[in-house]
């Protein structure tokens, strides 16, 4: 049996950069992987973004390697089926471009990939089989996730060894062209959040603490930040409050995204494809979920701390944990930055064996298209 060659990615951006970040890393990782891969994405803005050789009025343009395609009504008129079809995060393709995929020969595979879970019936709906009520397609769900019956997550062949490159030198070198200077005892911090996270309080706990300098991409907080900067949150101002300095940094691009992970010693991330680089980052991390209805954002934050806090003493795991819930809008739990930066001096290990933890489950990619290859 021949193996897969042409591959779709098809990505809706409902908002933020999680869709078009997560698809554009995949589009990335299977054309390493010497497939031929046409990204279709409804905002190229959104794209152009994170990838600012995007060009927003090409229909059509090469990418990283790859095809990137405006997806409208008009571009889909002819569509031509890939070998694999992934629809990322259940976006729907319409019923004319499925019937398509039906009458081609051999027929598609056809994957929903899923968002980020660490909850049991992610991991027990991963691989699971959706036939098409009316025509002879079957959609395929691949959940990604942290354990080995999951289907892992996305790591570029080479990175932990990047990683573990990247020394004290590589470190000042890149902050000093940030324009960051940070004092040999500030706690570094990076700052990616939602708008409704607790920042306010957060920064004002901080002004308390051990020395701070928070670095916010452009664009981040910008109601808290208002409160120190006043109207003017452009690139490179900075102010200090008591222990606190706050800088703010430009919206980076992806890998340079990575550099600033690496080299901070605590990371505030969000959603999902920051959360992912923040594992491989290796150092102590929080999590701000997508807000959910009914609040299902927190059984998913619980189903995560419980996995990644099981090896940590109880006070660590006290401290953690109750600051992520708080940090997530729990109303039960207290933002307690005074525990939480103490408890930050012993968890640098665990952020380290955490990390390797998950990279010892199999890349995401590599899994896809294996499990694509059986399918067909
Ligand atoms: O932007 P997000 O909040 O995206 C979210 C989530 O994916 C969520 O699950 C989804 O439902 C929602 O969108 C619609 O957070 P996320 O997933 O971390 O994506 C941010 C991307 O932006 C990520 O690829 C990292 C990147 N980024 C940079 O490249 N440079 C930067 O300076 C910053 C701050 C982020």
């Amino acid at each position: 049996m021949n193996s897969l060659q042409t591959v779709d990615i098809f990505c809706e951006v409902i908002d933020n950069f999680g869709d078009a970040g997560v698809s554009w890393r995949l589009a990335r990782a299977l054309t390493a992987r010497g497939l031929s891969v046409r990204l279709w994405i409804n905002d190229l803005s959104c794209l152009q973004r994170l990838r600012p050789s995007v060009d927003e009025r090409l229909t059509e343009q090469v990418v990283d390697g790859f095809q990137v395609i405006a997806w409208n009504d008009q571009t889909e008129l002819n569509y031509q089926p890939a070998e694999l079809v992934i629809e990322a995060f259940a976006c729907r393709l319409s019923d004319a471009m499925l019937d398509r995929m039906a009458k081609a020969s051999p027929i598609p595979v056809w994957i929903n990939l899923e968002y980020l879970s660490a909850e049991s019936w992610a991991m027990q709906s991963h691989g699971l089989p959706s036939p098409h009520p009316r025509l002879p397609l079957t959609q395929y769900f691949f959940f990604p996730g942290f354990k080995s019956e999951s289907g892992g997550l996305l790591r570029e062949d080479g990175l932990i060894q990047a990683r573990a490159a990247f020394n004290t030198k590589s470190r000042s070198i890149f902050l000093k062209n940030l324009g960051i200077d940070v004092g040999f005892d500030s706690l570094l911090v990076s700052l990616f959040c939602y708008e409704q996270a607790p920042v306010h309080e957060l920064f004002n706990a901080m002004r308390f603490g051990p020395p701070t300098l928070c670095l916010v991409p452009e664009g981040v907080a910008t109601k808290a930040l208002a409160n120190f900067f006043g109207n003017d949150l452009s690139v490179s101002r900075q102010v200090t409050d008591g222990q606190l300095t706050i800088k703010i940094i430009p919206f980076l691009n992806p890998d340079d995204f990575d550099l600033l992970l690496w080299s901070c010693d605590l990371n505030f991330v969000r959603g999902e494809d920051s959360l992912v680089r923040a594992h491989w980052a290796q150092q102590p991390f929080v999590w701000q979920l997508y807000r959910q209805a009914e609040d299902a954002h927190l059984i998913k934050l619980a189903a995560f701390l419980d996995i990644h806090c099981h090896d940590l003493n109880e006070e660590s795991a006290h401290a953690v944990k109750t600051f992520w819930q708080a940090w997530n809008g729990d109303v039960g739990a207290i933002l307690d930055w005074s525990a939480f930066s103490e408890a930050l001096l012993e968890l640098p290990p665990h952020y380290r064996q955490w990390s390797e933890h998950v990279a010892s489950v199999e890349e995401l990619s590599t899994q896809l298209i294996r499990f694509a290859g059986k399918i067909r």
